[in-house]
């Protein structure tokens, strides 16, 4: 297979990350981040919506190290559809230091989910980003969630904060831990007070089995890289929910268009998403921990 040429416009990942000033708690875990083939071992899906540049689980490991994590959970991207081969492929070499979160179809077996089990999978995804994916029947996700019960996985979904509201009473019908990705992406210039942001906080009060991601202030903000504007939604959530955050960088950052964010100031910018010792411990290192290393 031969390379498949990235999108003219695809930003790539900072080639020399800075060694963060910040040190994480021993045994921190990069909890969203992915692989991005490389593509003529792992070709991207003939269904995607972008073409990446690649970003290989060598790559992942090395900004690992590099940043002072101990582990990834690496969540397919969706410029590789249902086919989990690389990030499946990460998790084996990744060993214990690895889980991996799938995208599958309601016709998954059995088998394929233990398999995955096996290689290090925690969990699936559900994308409603529509510049992202093309919809699926809330019917098929109800049928994944049933089929990965007794795996005791969890589920990841993304969407738009303007989204919520229609997807809630579906949200509140999924089984298990549903975690949210990048806080349920707030507009940050309508302020922690809109009632798009206090339906998120309402969302997670009155649903203890809802998590989220307090990650990407790169992604959030309007108005570059000190991200000040994005700091109180990140408080705001973790200040309420201290057990039910994750951090991660993100990691290679798809489909950045403003800037490419050095992943080392991001790992800067984690205390004053979490304040207290207590908080970064639990955000960095408990919390993922339980839900991804101990089933
Ligand atoms: C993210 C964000 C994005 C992309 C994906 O799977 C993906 O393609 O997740 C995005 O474009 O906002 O979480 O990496």
């Amino acid at each position: 297979m031969t390379k498949q040429k990235m999108d003219t416009d695809w930003l790539v990942f900072h080639p020399n990350p800075k060694i963060p000033d910040f040190v994480l708690p021993g045994g921190a875990v990069d909890a969203h981040c992915h692989v991005f083939g490389p593509s003529p071992e792992f070709p991207f899906a003939p269904e995607r919506k972008y073409t990446p540049c690649n970003a290989s689980k060598d790559d992942l490991f090395a900004l690992r190290d590099h940043l002072g994590f101990s582990r990834n959970v690496i969540v397919q991207a969706t410029c590789h559809g249902k086919d989990n081969s690389a990030m499946v492929d990460a998790c084996r070499v990744g060993g214990d230091l690895a889980r991996g979160i799938a995208s599958v179809g309601a016709d998954i077996t059995h088998k394929e989910l233990a398999e995955m089990h096996d290689a290090g999978v925690r969990g699936v995804r559900f994308n409603f980003v529509k510049r992202l994916v093309d919809a699926t029947p809330k019917e098929a996700f109800i049928a994944i969630a049933e089929k990965i019960q007794e795996f005791g996985w969890s589920i990841v979904v993304y969407f738009e904060a303007t989204d919520l509201e229609e997807l809630e009473p579906f949200l509140k019908q999924l089984p298990g831990i549903v975690v949210v990705d990048h806080l349920g992406r707030p507009d940050v210039t309508k302020g922690v007070n809109h009632p798009d942001f206090t339906r998120f906080i309402d969302f997670m009060t009155k649903n203890e089995n809802i998590w989220t991601k307090v990650t990407c202030p790169e992604r959030l903000t309007t108005r570059g890289a000190s991200y000040d504007e994005v700091v109180p939604y990140y408080q705001a959530i973790v200040d309420r929910f201290e057990d039910r955050v994750l951090w991660g960088t993100d990691w290679p950052h798809p489909n950045m268009k403003s800037h490419m964010p050095d992943d080392g100031a991001l790992v800067d910018y984690i205390p004053r998403i979490a304040r207290t010792q207590e908080q970064i411990h639990k955000l960095l290192v408990t919390n993922p921990m339980r839900l991804y290393w101990t089933t």
